[in-house]
């Protein structure tokens, strides 16, 4: 122990403190100061960032003894509070800043220190700032921060005014398609919205800490686990394996098409047989303290039986390849694709043929709040487990079986979480929890460090693609033949269903009456195919976007002209052969068009060096709002005393379920008259939230958004009396009439038929188009993104703000996805840097969004949804850009400049 005086947001205080913890850990642990988050828990992403002496460190690797004598610390909770909010936090809840809001304690601390240092920083000054301290954020793609720090220096040097920023609200108060913002913005810019770890301090003393013993390996026989080692380790209350697991053990993948070959039971909760990949949890260690439960954790001893590992779909696809999962073949699903005349003599008779192979791969999710969860039993008995699950009632079918807890018996509530992408559309620590706390009885928390974020959750399911296009001379696409390879990991989970977008999205957008294709789903023993953002699109729209520039070059037409005569128009068909929603396409283009035609000029400009060349690049982007056919959703609304208290599942990862749900339930009220602040939102806990479905598949602005206005619209006719006044809420009591009303909606869709591909899978679609300017140095391979454009048609926009703010991560991610993303080699790829994370120096602060705004037949409001658009083809457009930049045209992802090099010398 060491003593430490040390001056804490001004106030002096003596701490007696082991020298060898973390600054962060002191503050979070041991001061309950909440507001400075753990990401990645080694100084890679600036969510533990605070100032000492007038410099911001990263805390979680600072040590207590190396801090000095009465160092002075600010942390968030010392920048300011909701009374009294410094001009940073006003700027960004004002600029939509705080998706998740994870990053956004850390952010806001170093950006004040920069501010302190220069009140008049340039835009580029501040990218070097947040570069040089390493803030990463995952949600925002970096402009909205950067607008934040600058639009608060404005207000800090007196040149505006709060009032002036303030979003506006026009006279009849209506906040649908404003930028209204979010009920949950105050709460993350001061660092006191509890996610999962900041919830875990605040738990009862006797709460149990878990630790993981995971796979090393990537397949293997189990032979014996020996704990007894492990038990007798200080702190430790029980040695958790598969043999104290009372129910199934397993996590149902929940198979949604008969035609699949495995039974959906693949995948353990603690492993007893096999290890099926490197991360796999094979025990739980549950002890007093988390460092008990660690060191324990080293003395399970783990005796395997070494298996061949099959890393990639070929390799699983191999004629010797083993059964991964015996019984079940490794190629456990297949669909074809049949729209209209043979393709094989049209593609022969074409005036144009292109054909090529591509390979999108195993993108890493990288929220910076790490997996993090909790269960315990209820005065009821009932299994309580909070996470980040943003599919609270599914995870419950797919978990209870496993741990043996009678479902309805089993409540998942969703802790605020920062940021998922979709991997928590599978379950992660829920069925660890839930396992944990029915073996101790106790409470138990858990969770991961960023190793374990990275090695145990699932990730982008790789796709092997081969396709062909063929066209007229003009430039019409006659045919297209399409075949993929899905490799989903070793847990089927959804694997059949990210398998069939293939058929509904490799050539969507364009007019191709004639299809031909096959598409299967493979077992392998590399990292589990979870969902990922635009899930499955943008493996299927980079194959087409990129092969549709290969076709325009065989053509000598310019990439837009070509893509101009074949997007949809009236009387066109998707590949699923039904109509598009509506046909927005042509005039996304048009739109685009003048961007186009600048960035031509631009590139024909010189570079900003001589050792670099400039070049564009565009795509089509077009994905479902819904999961496949009639998807369905419920929402409550209750007339209260105060208002209307709207109870709704609609997860949050950060996108705005918040926000969505407030502007839909209010545009429902407006009737009624109702203030924004008048609408509670009850979110996300199975006891008291009805089952909305999952907030994936870009659905829930859509799906639950109708299920939310169909309630409100009851709740306004429940109140109409036949004079068209309307009752209070006393008056309701009085007349003993119904206060609680209950709203449905279901998509008007159909699944498509797996052996044709056909069908009517979604009700509604979102559709854009991206346009990527990039400058690639020859003498490195190093591409640079300059500036990305990007048209929108998200449908009518609910929340101005919260859509931008969607758009700029989607794309953001894109540039991850095409540069420097993967998961594949496990010695480098576990942490953010090493996984590929873009900073801030990594994306252009130049994008440019524009909008359509068509009317959905089908959206609340006319509203689309907007999450996955922006992720669906923008690293086509990067990678076209490189190839008309120099040439080098990457088919297999990611883009990293030893590739693009490695094609320059080729060239050559
Ligand atoms: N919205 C709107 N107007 C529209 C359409 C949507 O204002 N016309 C708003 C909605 O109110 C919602 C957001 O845009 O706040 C996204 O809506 P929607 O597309 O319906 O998607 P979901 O709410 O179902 O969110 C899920 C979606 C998916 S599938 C992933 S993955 C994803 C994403 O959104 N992960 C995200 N966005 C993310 N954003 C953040 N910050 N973090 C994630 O993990
Ligand atoms: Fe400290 Fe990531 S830098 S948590
Ligand atoms: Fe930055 Fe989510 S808002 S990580």
């Amino acid at each position: 122990m060491i003593k430490k005086n040390v001056v804490i947001n001004g106030v002096p205080q003596t701490l007696l403190v082991d020298g060898e913890v973390t600054l962060a850990d002191v503050l979070r642990g041991q001061l309950h100061m909440t507001g400075t988050k753990i990401g990645c828990g080694k100084a890679q992403c600036g969510a533990c960032s605070v100032i000492v002496d007038g410099k911001v460190i990263r805390s979680c690797v600072t040590k207590m003894k190396r801090l000095a004598d009465d160092a002075e610390i600010t942390t968030i909770e010392g920048v300011g509070t909701k009374e009294h909010l410094h001009p940073l936090q006003l700027a960004w809840m004002i600029h939509g800043a705080a998706q998740c809001g994870f990053c956004s304690p850390g952010f806001i601390v170093s950006a004040k220190q920069l501010l302190e240092e220069n009140v008049n920083p340039t835009r580029e000054d501040v990218r070097n700032w947040f570069q040089k301290h390493r803030n990463a954020c995952r949600c925002t793609g970096y402009k909205p921060l950067i607008d934040a720090v600058m639009e608060a220096a404005r207000l800090l040097r007196g040149e505006v005014t709060i009032e002036e920023l303030w979003c506006k609200l026009p006279e009849n108060g209506q906040i649908w398609g404003t930028e209204y913002i979010r009920p949950s913005a105050l709460a993350k810019v001061t660092g006191t919205w509890d996610f999962g770890a900041d919830a875990g301090l605040k738990m009862p003393s006797g709460t149990l800490q878990l630790k993981l013993v995971q796979a090393k390996v990537s397949h293997a026989n189990i032979l014996s686990i020996d704990t007894s080692e492990a038990e007798k380790m200080p702190g430790v209350v029980k040695v958790i394996t598969h043999k104290d697991v009372v129910g199934k053990n397993r996590i149902t993948g929940l198979i949604t098409f008969p035609t699949n070959k495995g039974d959906g039971w693949e995948r353990p909760i603690l492993c007893d047989k096999k290890v099926f990949q490197f991360g796999d949890a094979i025990a739980i260690v549950a002890a007093d303290t988390a460092a008990h439960a660690q060191a324990a954790v080293e003395k399970v001893k783990v005796e395997l039986e070494l298996l061949p590992a099959y890393m990639s779909a070929p390799a699983a696809m191999a004629e010797d390849a083993i059964e991964i999962h015996p019984g079940t073949p490794n190629i456990y699903f297949e669909t074809q694709m049949v729209k209209g005349e043979d393709t094989a003599p049209l593609l022969k008779a074409a005036d144009a043929f292109v054909e090529d192979d591509f390979y999108v791969g195993r993108q890493p999710h990288l929220p910076i709040e790490p997996d993090v969860g909790f269960a315990f039993f209820d005065e009821e008995d009932k299994l309580i487990i909070h996470s980040k699950s943003i599919a609270i009632h599914l995870h419950q079918a797919m978990i209870a079986p496993g741990i043996g807890y009678d479902a309805d018996k089993t409540i998942l509530v969703q802790n605020p979480a920062g940021g998922t992408f979709g991997y928590k559309f599978s379950p992660t620590i829920e069925a660890l929890l839930g396992v944990a706390a029915v073996a101790t009885r106790q409470p138990v928390y858990l969770e991961f460090d960023y190793y374990q974020q990275t090695t145990y959750t699932g990730k982008r399911s790789p796709f092997f693609m081969n396709v062909k296009f063929g066209a007229t001379k003009e430039g019409k696409l006659t045919a297209m033949e399409t075949d993929w390879s899905v490799d989903h990991g070793p847990y089927s989970e959804f694997g059949d269903l990210v398998t069939m977008r293939g058929s509904q999205f490799i050539g969507a957008g364009y007019s191709i009456p004639n299809i031909r294709g096959n598409g299967r789903t493979v077992c392998t023993n590399h990292a589990w195919g979870s969902a990922f953002r635009g899930y499955g699109s943008p493996q299927s729209e980079f194959a087409s976007e990129v092969l549709m520039d290969e076709l325009a070059e065989k053509l000598g037409m310019d990439p837009f002209e070509l893509r101009y005569k074949n997007v949809y128009r009236p009387g066109d068909t998707t590949p699923s052969g039904c109509e598009p929603d509506v046909y927005s396409m042509v005039e996304i283009m048009d739109k685009l068009k003048p961007a186009y035609t600048k960035a031509q000029e631009w590139a024909k400009q010189p570079a900003s060096a001589t050792n670099k060349k400039r070049g564009i690049g565009m795509s089509i982007g077009v994905y479902g709002s819904g999961l496949d056919g009639p998807d369905s959703s419920a929402v409550n609304a209750e007339l209260t005393a105060n208002g209307v208290t709207i109870y709704t599942s609609w997860e949050d990862h950060g996108q705005g379920a918040d926000m969505g749900s407030l502007a839909t339930a209010h545009e429902a009220l407006r009737p009624l008259g109702v203030k924004p602040e008048n609408i509670k939102l009850v979110m996300n806990d199975m006891a008291r939230t009805p089952n909305s479905g999952p907030a994936g598949g870009s659905r829930s602005q859509v799906l639950v958004g109708n299920a939310t206005r169909v309630a409100c619209e009851l709740l306004v006719k429940g109140v109409t009396k036949t004079d068209g006044t309307f009752r209070t809420y006393a008056e309701m009591i009085a007349e003993k009439l119904p206060v609680y009303f209950e709203g449905n909606w279901t998509a008007p869709a159909k699944e498509c038929d797996v052996t044709t591909g056909q069908g009517n899978p979604f009700a509604v679609y979102m559709y854009g188009a991206f346009l990527s300017q990039v400058e690639v140095d020859i003498t490195t391979g190093k591409t640079e993104v300059v500036k990305m454009t990007m048209v929108a048609d998200v449908g009518k926009i609910a929340n101005k703000l919260v859509v931008d703010g969607q758009l700029y991560g989607g794309m953001v991610q894109g540039i991850g996805l095409a540069l420097s993303e993967d998961f594949e080699d496990l010695k480098k790829h576990i942490d953010l840097i090493g996984c590929g994370l873009p900073y801030v120096k990594d994306v252009p602060d130049n994008i440019d969004l524009l909008y359509v705004e068509t009317y959905r037949p089908h959206g609340p409001f006319g509203a689309a949804g907007s999450g996955e658009l922006p992720l669906t083809s923008p690293h086509a457009s990067i990678i076209n850009a490189i190839y008309n930049a120099c040439g080098v045209r990457i088919t297999h992802l990611p883009a990293r400049p030893e590739k693009v090099l490695a094609g320059l010398k080729a060239k050559n």
